[in-house]
């Protein structure tokens, strides 16, 4: 949770201007600065949020479990099957049972329990990398993509919210010039926060709408530009072009840009995300994932897949619609909210 509380000071906005000399080291300029919620803000715990998916597991899983005094190949088959109808998918299951098995047959619930618990945080460990701003970067450039409807636009106000509270200056680029709703979603939510957003007419051309953005986010010493992109043009491989066209247009102002290419997956499509990670990987490069509307999902279990087979880092998980649930991922924390940190009968496990 170091993160979250790394900032208490709400510094200036983008509509006012921080007075400190630029290259001037100040807390304002640390390269921690993630996702910063409002500390008045009264955080939700995290199993709370996740309860759907939590009830999946602990009734597939915990249940299933719990009471097994003998762990054998038929309990481990089922634990499988179990882990499968939680929406982890097949290869990512098979290792989580392989991983078990050697050690499980000595065990009891309890230690398989466990045994599971350090599995499942093994496999997202890897993807627990937060997304950092480095201070030499100015502006840092975070390319949102994804589908329609994944929450792109969402999480862009989430992300700039938190990065305002941890001192940043903000801008955001509307580079979802497909759809007219787009552009004002973005624009009513700058204006509340007052936060710039550089905008053009719907059906602009994305990219340079994103390079008006950027240049005004350079000329006025912005931190972070936040581009959002459309989700469907006419065609899939339209879509992607128009990415490609981007990316190119951008590193023109800035070979480094986009700094982080981040992808944004609706948590509640189960295993459809996998292939749509491979087809922006493929086509445009991801560098991050955000995983949006685990609230509302029994499909949780989703995120191991991720993780197992992209190997990306995961920056974001989404769990609600407010402007504050956007948490850093963490992989211990996600675990023991989908686990629950307590045995059914209420006492806490065993370290
Ligand atoms: N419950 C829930 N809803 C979300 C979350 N993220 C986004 N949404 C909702 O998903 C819908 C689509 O989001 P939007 O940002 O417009 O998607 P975009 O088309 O990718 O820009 C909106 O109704 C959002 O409020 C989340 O983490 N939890
Ligand atoms: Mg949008």
């Amino acid at each position: 949770m170091g993160i979250f509380s790394f900032f208490k000071k709400k510094l200036g906005t983008a509509e006012q201007p921080s007075s400190e000399t630029p290259g001037q080291a100040t807390e304002a300029d640390s390269p921690a600065v993630v996702a910063t919620p409002d500390p008045e803000e009264p955080v939700q715990h995290l199993d709370n949020r996740l309860e759907k998916s939590r009830k999946r597991f602990a009734s597939g899983i915990l249940d299933f479990i719990s009471g097994r005094r003998q762990v054998d190949e038929d309990l481990l088959e089922e634990l499988e099957s179990q882990l499968i109808m939680s929406d982890i998918g097949v290869p990512t299951a098979s290792r989580i049972i392989s991983a078990v098995r050697d050690t499980a047959k000595q065990s009891n619930d309890n230690t398989l329990r466990q045994q599971l618990r350090e599995q499942l945080i093994d496999i997202l460990r890897p993807c627990e990398v937060p997304l950092e701003i480095p201070d030499r970067s100015k502006p840092y450039v975070l390319l949102v993509v994804g589908v329609n409807g994944a929450g792109k636009t969402t999480t862009i106000g989430k992300i700039a919210r938190q990065l305002q509270n941890g001192g940043k200056s903000v801008m955001l680029a509307a580079g979802d010039t497909f759809r007219a709703a787009a552009v004002e979603q973005l624009q009513t939510w700058g204006e509340r926060n007052n936060i710039p957003v550089i905008a053009q007419e719907s059906g602009a051309d994305s990219a340079s709408v994103i390079f008006d953005g950027l240049q005004s986010a350079t000329a006025r010493g912005i931190d972070v530009l936040i581009a959002d992109t459309a989700g469907r043009l006419h065609t899939q491989s339209g879509l992607m072009d128009e990415l490609a066209k981007v990316s190119r247009v951008i590193k023109k102002i800035d070979p480094e840009a986009p700094h982080e290419t981040l992808l944004v997956l609706d948590g509640t499509t189960g295993q459809n995300g996998l292939s749509q990670a491979r087809e922006f990987g493929d086509s445009v490069g991801v560098s991050g994932l955000a995983i949006t509307k685990l609230d509302g999902t029994a499909k949780g279990g989703m995120v191991f897949t991720l993780a197992d087979e992209l190997k990306l880092p995961i920056r974001f998980i989404g769990v609600g619609e407010g402007i504050y649930d956007l948490r850093v991922f963490e992989a211990e924390d996600f675990v023991d909210a989908l686990l629950g940190d307590t045995t059914p009968d209420g006492s806490p496990i065993a370290a």
